[in-house]
Order: C-alpha cells, then structure tokens, then sequence
C-alpha cells in the first residue's frame, strides 16, 4: 500500500514540467528523539516579472505544515507563523535556520537524516512545486563544514 501510494504521488509530482518558481536546495532536519515536529528549508528563486507568495506547503508523511519565521521580541528570538512569504520579481528568497521555514508539526514517524520527503510548494499565483528535500542532522552537517 505504502509503496503504491509513493509512485502515485512520484508520477502526480514529475507532470509538472518548467516551473515558474524554481525550488532548490530543500532539505529537513532530522527530528530530535521524542518529538513530532521538525523544520523545512529551501531556495526559492521566482523566474517570473510578477511578485509571488509561497502560501503553503504540503510534505508526505506530515499532517500539518506552517509557514514561519523569526522576529528578535525583547532580545529573544521568537517564531511566529505568517499566512505568506512573499517573493519579488526575479527574486531569491532563502528560507533557512533563524529566518522563513516550514514547520512540521504531528510528524507520522521520526524524519531520519539520509532519507528523502516528498513536498509540495503552493504559491499564490496558482503553481505548484514538487521537491524532494533531503533529511539532515543539522549537528552531523555542520561538522562536514569544519575545516581547521
Ligand atoms: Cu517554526
């Protein structure tokens, strides 16, 4: 049943065909022991000469996903959830650690680092944008980026 329902959801997602958002670098990080929430990030570069907005994003295996980002509130660093994240014309706009993510909430089982997940990005101007974002031990990765 599980593997069915992945092809049909890798056959619905591979009809998309030129994106006018193009969505790079999507990854997740791996879920901490004991929790069912996790953060998603990625690249979103809009091609187009129209402002768009990433309005949600829909990821295999997660029943509730929200768009949120971060604001300093008294010296700490809060989140809060946004309706839309907006993208400017010909624009890049990273969502990333300390800024816009994607959270996950009421995960079905653990994300484990090394393994893909399957997402959805809606955007306001009617596309959709399939990705495939890699699961990462953020503590694993950043180890990879020391060089002394
Ligand atoms: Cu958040």
């Amino acid at each position: 049943m599980k593997n069915g329902f992945m092809f049909a959801l890798l056959a619905f997602f591979t009809q998309v065909a030129v994106a006018e958002i193009q969505v790079t670098e999507a990854w997740a990080k791996e879920s901490i022991p004991g929790t069912n929430t996790s953060a998603l990030f990625a690249t979103l570069y809009n091609t187009t000469r129209k402002p768009t907005e990433l309005v949600k994003v829909v990821v295999e295996g997660v029943d509730k996903a929200e768009l949120h980002t971060h604001n300093e509130q008294d010296g700490m660093m809060q989140m809060r959830r946004v309706d839309a994240i907006d993208i400017g014309a010909r624009a890049t706009v990273a969502l990333a650690p300390g800024g816009f993510h994607v959270m996950l909430f009421q995960l079905k089982a653990p994300l484990k680092a090394g393994t893909d997940l399957a997402v959805e990005f809606h955007f306001s101007n009617g596309e959709q944008v399939a990705a495939v974002a890699k699961v990462v031990n953020p503590h694993q990765a950043g180890e990879h980026q020391h060089h002394h």
